[in-house]
């Protein structure tokens, strides 16, 4: 019999901290996750954002993972009393105060080996994340976005163009003030998502083509997604839209106030480029809402007053028109470089709603932080763009490179190394 590897796992278990536990765990044996329960969790104030199931369902499809407990011990004292593994994997860093192991082991009450999950080289955490491999049913991955809005306090999301950028936003983790942060879901953009097919962002490129996409990203991701349906169309074709979104697991659309050929916001105001009126804009959104089939699905309303010079009034007339309207959630656009009028328009609409979803993409005013936004009321920001537009210029630069030198050895430096791009996909590089 092999031996018995215990690693414990909080609300973690899509992080790269965990998977880099597990990825060392079973190394040595059969991994045993404590997963703490919902319960658990609750009790020390850090409620789960996936229920125990949805985390239990993650956890049993790694590589490596022979079973599940249920911890209902916070700490894992209890849960490793009873278990008495062989092996404790944890944290690099995890002290004496954080790690049960060293605690009983200095207790004489566990015998086993305390085992640092390994680093790996730097940048590696991808693939260190990607060779778990695991996945989500579409009804799983919809109900995401509402766990996340009624227990995190600001929903993290970054623009997907690519199920490799997928990859990126599932896998990316950063330190921020001692705490491992990632992205918590996935903004499809109708800008990014028309640039990559060399097309323009004024809905040429349909949804058809672009749920075919979704469908691939989807097979390599586990996150939410928000997705970006430009105007909506017609209502009677949005109600469409819906229900297909909904069937892939898409968690939210969101649908902007315009009429005319569409054109992107930042461009501002252009001639065609008008803002829907409020009695036809609500009617779209009711009847989106009429058509999901879940309860779970959201519709949130874009207004675009601030981006058509027509100012902070009729900005909150149509934010509160459109959530009686039935909307879930609102977004709110600019192109200001400061975020003053976006914490205006928040506040005054703060004042008399304090549940409907606010969302934002802070493009323009890049300066603000995660933090303002959330003391202002904010529950959704979304970083809509990044990913292409720090592609292309290193994707360019490579090119040229490339020409200027008549070979292809000065654009290595600008490159990752073949053998990192051949462990970046599991099984790429195995037989
Ligand atoms: C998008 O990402 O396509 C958006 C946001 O709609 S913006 O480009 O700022 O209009
Ligand atoms: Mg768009």
């Amino acid at each position: 019999m092999g031996k018995t590897v215990y690693v414990r796992a909080e609300d973690d278990v899509q992080g790269a901290p965990f998977c880099t536990r597990v990825a060392t765990a079973r190394q040595y044996g059969d991994v045993v996750v404590g997963i703490v329960t919902d319960r658990a969790l609750a009790q020390v104030n850090r409620p789960a954002r996936l229920d125990f199931e949805g985390r239990q369902r993650i956890v049993l499809q790694m590589d490596g993972v022979a079973r599940v407990v249920a911890q209902e011990d916070f700490d894992g004292l209890d849960t490793l009393r009873r278990l008495q593994p062989d092996v404790y994997v944890c944290d690099l860093d995890d002290g004496v105060a954080r790690n049960p192991g060293l605690f009983l082991a200095s207790a004489g009450e566990w015998q086993g080996e305390v085992i640092a999950a390994s680093q790996g080289p730097a940048g590696s955490e991808v693939c260190q994340v990607l060779d778990i491999g695991f996945g989500v049913t579409p009804a799983f991955r919809l109900r995401q976005l509402r766990r996340l809005l009624t227990y995190s306090g600001l929903v993290r999301t970054m623009e997907v163009h690519s199920p490799l950028c997928g990859i990126i936003i599932e896998t990316a983790a950063a330190e921020r003030d001692g705490q491992m942060i990632g992205f918590d879901a996935m903004w499809s953009s109708s800008l990014t998502d028309a640039t990559v097919r060399g097309k323009p962002d004024n809905e040429v490129v349909d949804h058809s083509t672009r749920l075919a996409g979704l469908n691939e990203l989807f097979d390599v991701t586990t996150k939410p997604m928000l997705y970006d349906a430009d105007t909506g169309g017609k209502p009677e074709h949005f109600a469409y839209t819906v229900r297909s979104l909904e069937r892939l697991g898409v968690s939210a659309v969101v649908i902007e106030d315009k009429i005319g050929l569409k054109r992107n916001s930042l461009l501002g105001e252009r001639p065609g480029q008008e803002q829907e009126s409020i009695d036809n804009f609500c009617h779209k959104i009711s009847t989106g809402k009429a058509a999901q089939a879940t309860k779970d699905f959201a519709v949130i309303g874009r207004i675009e007053s601030l981006i058509l010079n027509a100012g902070l009034e009729d900005a909150l007339e149509r934010a509160r028109a459109y959530a009686n309207a039935g909307a879930d959630g609102l977004m709110i656009h600019s192109r200001s470089k400061e975020p003053e009028e976006i914490f205006s328009f928040c506040n005054r609409f703060r004042r008399t709603d304090g549940t409907t979803a606010l969302v934002v993409a802070p493009t323009s005013y890049s300066g603000v932080r995660e933090s303002e936004l959330q003391a202002h009321g904010v529950n959704v920001v979304i970083y809509a763009n990044h990913l292409l537009r720090a592609a292309y210029p290193a994707m360019l630069n490579a090119a040229q490179t490339i020409l200027a030198h008549g070979r292809c050895r000065e654009a290595e430096a600008l490159c990752m190394p073949v053998d990192a791009l051949l462990r970046l996909i599991p099984q790429t590089s195995e037989p």
